[in-house]
């Protein structure tokens, strides 16, 4: 190509890749709503935390070439899923369930894809909740849908995550057996102590009703 279509094409990219900027802007205001919402109401938020990454050009054309791909924005709009991703974590896996829930019945949120790795494990023991939605960006000449894959976890499932991304990236994907077993080992500790904590939360819960009688002050007047 020359020149003058090689900076069309850039053009072109940078247009998808603030589109996906856009989007992660209204997940992210969307989430931020609910935290300060919940903070509040109650002094406990299902929301432990809230990040966002927008893939870099470099990953894209890598996942492309890994899914063959021609690397035109049209097949990158259509086939990768994850450019912009927003990852939640919570204390407790019933508010992953409820986080899900909060987002996935508003009006202008239409869910594509739910794979759900909490439910049901990957086989190296990654847990996690993801949802691919559709939202609308409004633009001055029109609206977009975009998509934007969002990742729930709790906090136990994330720091295994985070650990487990690293080593991968370490080895180049070529991890020894025996770290993939300690890997598996430390997924179900993980996934235990998500359980007891649970198990802990809910028994606090049915103390503090005995004894309380919740007001919702955002329902009064
Ligand atoms: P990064 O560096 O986090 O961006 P798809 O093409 O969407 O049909 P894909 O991409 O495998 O298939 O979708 P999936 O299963 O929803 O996983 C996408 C993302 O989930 C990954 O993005 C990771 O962030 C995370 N993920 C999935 N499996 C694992 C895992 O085994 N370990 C860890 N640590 N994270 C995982 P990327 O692009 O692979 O990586």
């Amino acid at each position: 190509p020359d020149l003058e279509e090689l900076s069309r094409i850039r053009h072109e990219f940078e247009g998808l890749m603030l589109r996906y900027k856009f989007g992660i802007d209204e997940m992210m205001t969307k989430l931020n709503i609910l935290k300060e919402e919940f903070s509040y109401r109650d002094d406990y938020s299902p929301i432990e935390h809230v990040s966002s990454r927008l893939k870099s050009p470099e990953s894209i054309l890598a996942k492309a070439v890994r899914k063959g791909l021609e690397p035109t924005v049209e097949q990158i709009a259509e086939h990768i899923h994850d450019v912009a991703g927003i990852r939640v974590t919570c204390s407790f896996i019933s508010d992953a369930y409820r986080i899900f829930d909060m987002l996935t019945t508003q009006a202008d949120v239409t869910v594509l894809r739910v794979r759900d790795y909490i439910a049901q494990p990957k086989k190296n023991g990654y847990q996690s909740l993801h949802v691919l939605i559709e939202v609308p960006v409004f633009l001055s000449q029109q609206v977009h849908r975009v998509k934007v894959e969002v990742q729930i976890r709790t906090i136990a499932m994330d720091f295994w995550a985070s650990l487990e991304h690293k080593i991968y990236y370490k080895y180049d994907g070529d991890v020894p057996d025996s770290l993939l077993g300690e890997l598996r080992d430390a997924a179900a500790t993980a996934s235990r102590l998500d359980v007891t904590m649970e198990r802990l939360h809910d028994d606090v819960k049915a103390l503090d009703a005995g004894t309380e009688r919740y007001i919702d002050p955002l329902a009064v007047g």
